[in-house]
């Protein structure tokens, strides 16, 4: 059964700065449900560009997997099929958590879950490379190093699918969507208090875009195609190809 998410709720709360450690992992599943409009879409996005561009006996990349979630519709969409998924993540709780959850997958050899800082990650021989809303979590060096290396490691014809919160490049805007973005979590049931110490724990800890500087950098490291494919409020999903 999924835990409900109280974290920031009562005297359970802390004031340090968010982490995903074992507190986190255990109610991530819920957190993010109620937290990131359109992340039930996003993984069903994932398996759906999965279908249409993995290419057989090549690899699949989860970057920054938490529980799991995007690599099983990783799994789902290369069942039969000659795939190698590497899903990695650099907390010990999640990467624990999924090493339980999918022993099965695991044992059979077509996955493996990977404790380590993704701008560590060797990429190579790969069709698909997923990174839902991790980018926004590196420093931008980072983001463009990995994103470069992302590249370097992708066969022709691959695809890259990106899901990213963002802000925009008129203040109104960004303050607008944020508001939207914070009743949206209050319909989710976070209470005003839980929402606004949630944000305080983020502060300097993620860190968005504008939804226009990824396009930029994604061309200029020699994507093509890059598309918008889904849009709601502040988050973003992108689809690159090579
Ligand atoms: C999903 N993709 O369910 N190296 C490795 N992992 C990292 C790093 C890093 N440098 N920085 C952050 N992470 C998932 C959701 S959550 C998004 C991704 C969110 C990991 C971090 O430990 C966490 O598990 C994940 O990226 C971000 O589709 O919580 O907003």
């Amino acid at each position: 059964m999924i835990k409900k998410d109280s974290i920031y709720k009562g005297d359970n709360s802390n004031d340090l700065p968010f982490s995903f450690n074992e507190e986190v992992a255990e109610v991530f599943e819920d957190m993010i449900d109620r937290s990131v409009p359109g992340y039930a879409s996003s993984l069903r996005l994932i398996k759906i560009f999965t279908n249409k561009y993995f290419r057989e006996n090549s690899n699949c990349y989860d970057l920054g997997c938490s529980l799991g979630a995007a690599t099983e519709r990783l799994l789902k969409a290369t069942e039969g099929k000659e795939a190698k998924i590497i899903a990695i993540d650099n907390s010990k709780a999640m990467i624990d958590s999924c090493n339980r959850r999918y022993a099965d997958h695991i044992k059979s050899g077509k996955v493996e879950f990977i404790k380590q800082d993704i701008t560590d990650t060797k990429i190579s021989n790969s069709s698909i490379v997923v990174i839902n809303f991790v980018l926004q979590f590196l420093s931008s060096a980072e983001r463009t190093s990995l994103l470069e290396r992302v590249y370097e490691g992708m066969i022709p014809g691959g695809r890259l699918i990106l899901s990213e919160k963002i802000h925009f490049d008129s203040r109104f805007r960004t303050e607008a969507m944020s508001e939207l973005h914070h009743q949206f979590k209050a319909e989710n049931g976070y209470t005003e208090m839980e929402i606004s110490r949630k944000r305080d724990a983020l502060e300097g800890v993620l860190l968005t875009d504008l939804g226009t500087l990824h396009f930029q950098r994604l061309e200029s490291i020699g994507f093509k195609k890059v598309r918008k494919v889904m849009t709601n409020l502040n988050f973003m999903t992108l689809v690159a190809g090579k």
